[in-house]
C-alpha cells in the first residue's frame, strides 16, 4: 500500500494521538499507523524567520513521522489569524457580517501555503498519497502542482461549504475554487456542502458537475464526495463508563444534590450559538418556575483564537449573559449556569455526558459537530439522556433520534428543554437506539477508509 502523508494546519503530538486528542487526531493517526507515513503541518509555535527556515523538525513514532514547522509572526498574523480565521471561517459559517478582508493577509495566506508545500516536498516519495485537511490549506495542492508534484492529493473540508451567494462575498472566491480544483478528490461533510460546491462550479465557473461527484472545471477533472466524520462509539462508551467512578465526577454529582444536569461543550466560538443557548435556558427558567433550583446547565467552553477580535467580543458577551442570568435565578445554594473556560480530559467530558439528562448542542452552523456524536455514544443504554440538536449542525442529517431545534428560536429551544426533561424512558431509549445505529454506520473508521479508498482509486496523471 502506498504511504500516506497527512497535512493539516496543526499536527497532534505523538502523545496526544494516544489518548487525549479528539476524533480527528485519533482517526488520522490510525490510518498513518496502518500504511506508515508522515503527518506534516504547523507546530503551533510562533518563531523567528531563521528558526522557521530551518524546519521541519522530525519526530518518529513507529512507522509515523511527525514533521512540524514554526511560523514567523507575520505569517501567523496573515495566514492563520487573518485570512483563515477572520475571513474564511466567518464566511464559511454564513457570518459575512463578521468577516474582515485584507489583500495583504490573503497574499500571506497563499505565500504560507506555498512555503509549507515547498517544505513538504523534501519529505515526499513518488508514490505517496497526500491528504490535506481544512480551510487553512485550500491552495496547498496548487502550490505542490506548481513545483511539479503529480502525486494523488485529496482535500477534506471540516467546515461547511457555503452556498455561492455567500461565497461570492470573498473577493478572491474564484481563485479559491480554482485552487480546490487542483486536488484529485475534494471531500465534504454533508450533501448540502457538496451541492453548494457543485452549484458554484456550474453557475459561476462554467464547469460541469454530475450527481456522482465528477467535476470538470478550470481545465481539471476531479471527484467530490460526502464523507461524514464520526467517532468510535465503543471507545467513547468505555471512557464514559470508566470515568463514572472517578473522584471528580463523583464530586460533581454530589454538588448537584439531585438536580438534573444539562451539558454543553464547545470551543468558545460565535458559530456555536452560545448566547442564544443561554437565553433559551433563561426563558425556560422563566416559564417553568418549578424547575428553578432543580436543573443546572454546565457550559464548558475553552477559549480559542483569542487574538481575533470577534472572539474577544463573544467571550465578553457570554460572561455578561451568564452573570446576568445567574443574577436573576441564583439562590444561596443554587447557580443555574456553571460556565467553565477550560479544557478537560476526554474521559472526564465523556463521563459528564453520561451523568447528564440532556446534551444541548445548538450551533448556528457547524460542519458536523463531534460533540453531538460523543454525547450519544457516552450514554448509559439503560437510562440514556436526550440530545437536543441544532438543525444546522451537519450531524443533524444522521442523528434522527435527536430533539431537533432551530438555534435562533429561543422559545423553541426552551420548549425542547421542557419536553426532553420530561421524556419517558421508553422514548429516550428509542431515540438513543436510532442515534447509535447512525453512529455505528458512519463511524470514524468509515470516514477515513472511504476517503482514502477514493483517493487511492484516482489514476495518476
Ligand atoms: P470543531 O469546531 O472544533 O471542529 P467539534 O466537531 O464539536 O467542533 O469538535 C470539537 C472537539 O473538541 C470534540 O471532540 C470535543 O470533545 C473537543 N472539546 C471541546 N471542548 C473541549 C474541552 N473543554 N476539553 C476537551 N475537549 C474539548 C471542526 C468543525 C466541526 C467538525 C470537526 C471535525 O467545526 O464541524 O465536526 O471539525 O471534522
Amino acid at each position: 500500500m502506498s504511504r500516506l502523508v497527512v497535512v493539516s494546519n496543526r499536527v497532534a503530538t505523538p502523545t496526544e494521538t494516544k489518548g487525549s486528542a479528539g476524533g480527528l487526531a485519533v482517526g488520522v493517526f490510525g490510518a498513518l499507523k496502518d500504511s506508515g507515513g508522515v503527518w506534516f503541518g504547523w507546530s503551533g509555535d510562533v518563531v523567528s524567520e531563521t528558526v522557521a527556515n530551518q524546519g521541519p523538525s522530525l519526530e518518529q513514532d513507529g512507522a509515523v513521522t511527525f514533521a512540524t514547522v514554526g511560523l514567523p509572526k507575520k505569517d501567523y498574523d496573515q495566514y492563520y489569524r487573518g485570512f483563515s480565521n477572520a475571513m474564511l471561517w466567518p464566511v464559511f459559517h454564513y457570518r459575512n457580517d463578521l468577516a474582515v478582508y485584507d489583500r495583504d493577509e490573503y497574499a500571506g495566506y497563499r505565500r504560507v501555503n506555498s512555503w509549507l508545500a515547498h517544505k513538504l516536498i523534501k519529505l515526499l516519495q513518488p508514490d505517496d498519497v497526500i491528504w490535506v485537511h481544512d480551510y487553512h490549506l485550500i491552495p496547498f495542492a496548487e502550490a505542490l502542482r506548481s513545483e511539479g508534484i503529480t502525486n494523488r492529493i485529496g482535500f477534506f473540508l471540516h467546515i461547511p461549504f457555503p452556498s455561492p451567494q455567500i461565497l461570492l462575498n470573498i473577493p478572491p472566491h474564484e481563485e479559491l475554487v480554482r485552487s480546490l480544483c487542483c486536488y484529485d478528490v475534494v471531500g465534504f461533510q454533508t450533501e448540502g456542502d457538496q451541492i453548494a460546491f457543485h452549484d458554484y462550479i456550474v453557475r459561476h465557473a462554467h464547469g460541469k458537475a454530475t450527481s456522482d461527484g465528477q467535476v470538470e472545471a478550470f481545465g481539471r477533472k476531479l471527484k467530490t464526495g460526502v464523507y461524514r466524520i464520526g467517532v468510535f462509539p465503543d471507545e467513547i462508551a468505555e471512557q464514559a463508563e470508566r470515568g463514572e467512578a472517578r473522584q471528580d465526577v463523583m464530586d460533581l454529582k454530589q454538588s448537584l444534590e439531585g438536580r438534573k444536569l444539562i451539558m454543553s461543550v464547545d470551543r468558545l466560538d460565535y458559530s456555536k450559538g452560545l448566547v442564544e443557548r443561554f437565553r433559551a435556558f433563561e426563558h425556560f427558567l422563566e416559564k417553568s418556575p418549578e424547575w428553578r433550583g432543580n436543573v443546572t446547565l454546565v457550559q464548558i467552553a475553552p477559549p480559542t483564537r483569542s487574538d481575533v477580535e470577534t472572539y474577544q467580543q463573544i467571550r465578553q458577551n457570554l460572561e455578561y449573559e451568564a452573570g446576568r442570568i445567574n443574577g436573576r435565578f441564583s439562590g444561596l445554594d443554587y447557580t443555574p449556569i456553571r460556565y467553565l473556560n477550560q479544557r478537560y480530559d476526554r474521559w472526564k467530558l465523556m463521563s459528564l455526558f453520561r451523568e447528564s439528562q440532556i446534551g444541548l448542542v445548538t450551533p448556528l452552523r457547524d460542519g458536523m459537530n463531534l460533540v453531538a456524536k460523543e454525547y450519544v455514544a457516552a450514554q448509559n443504554p439503560d437510562d440514556p439522556g436526550v440530545l437536543v440538536l441544532s438543525q444546522f449542525a451537519g450531524a443533524a442529517g444522521e442523528l434522527s433520534g435527536a430533539v431537533m431545534v432551530n438555534p435562533h428560536d429561543v422559545v423553541g429551544m426552551s420548549d425542547a428543554l421542557a419536553r426532553s426533561l420530561a421524556m419517558p424512558l421508553a422514548e429516550r431509549q428509542q431515540r438513543y437506539e436510532a442515534n447509535m445505529a447512525a453512529l455505528r454506520k458512519y463511524d470514524l473508521g468509515v470516514w477515513r477508509d472511504n476517503f482514502l479508498a477514493d483517493l487511492r482509486d484516482v489514476r495518476r496523471k
